[in-house]
């Protein structure tokens, strides 16, 4: 019967129509993440890292690099921040706290430890994240050690579902 079948369709329409105008258009107030600089990996047998190594932000969101062991430093890669993004340098031990409005894949590293693949990923969600992700994923990195741990990162934020809008 065609005009019971239209009618359905009306009534799901007008339901998912209500749960849309239903639904926050932000359902998270902004928040302080922070990223460890370590000595050791709490949970695993890995030396000096930031940890954690992925952290998901949203716009508005505040990142803290807290030096938790010393000897560290957090220092954007250049090639790997969005447009319009600022880069950042912090000095050894220094807490670096980071606004983050831009959305997009920030790369950054510890200097003293580049050769130990000391490295991380900033992913802040919204529109334009994805206008970056080329560009931050094919920058090239020396040594060996530290493009292999950028890979690594990149392979994991695609296995986490992070590298799509
Ligand atoms: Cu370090």
């Amino acid at each position: 019967m065609p005009f019971m079948m239209k009618r359905r369709q009306l009534l799901m329409t007008a339901s998912a129509a209500t749960a849309a105008a239903l639904a926050p258009r932000r359902a998270f107030a902004q928040q302080t993440l922070d990223v460890e600089m370590l000595n050791r990996h709490p949970e695993e047998r890995i030396n000096m890292v930031f940890y954690p190594d992925i952290i998901v932000a949203q716009p508005g969101d505040t990142l803290r690099f807290i030096p938790t062991d010393r000897g560290h430093n957090t220092v954007s890669v250049d090639g790997m921040l969005p447009d319009g993004a600022d880069d950042w340098r912090g000095g050894i031990n220094e807490e670096v706290e980071l606004n983050l409005q831009v959305p997009g894949f920030y790369g950054y590293v510890c200097q003293p430890h580049v050769s130990l693949a000391m490295a991380g990923m900033i992913v802040v969600e919204g529109d334009g994240k994805m206008d970056n992700y080329e560009a931050a994923k094919s920058v090239s990195h020396r040594p060996r050690r530290l493009q292999d741990k950028f890979d690594a990162l990149f392979e994991q934020i695609e296995a986490d579902g992070l590298a799509a809008t």
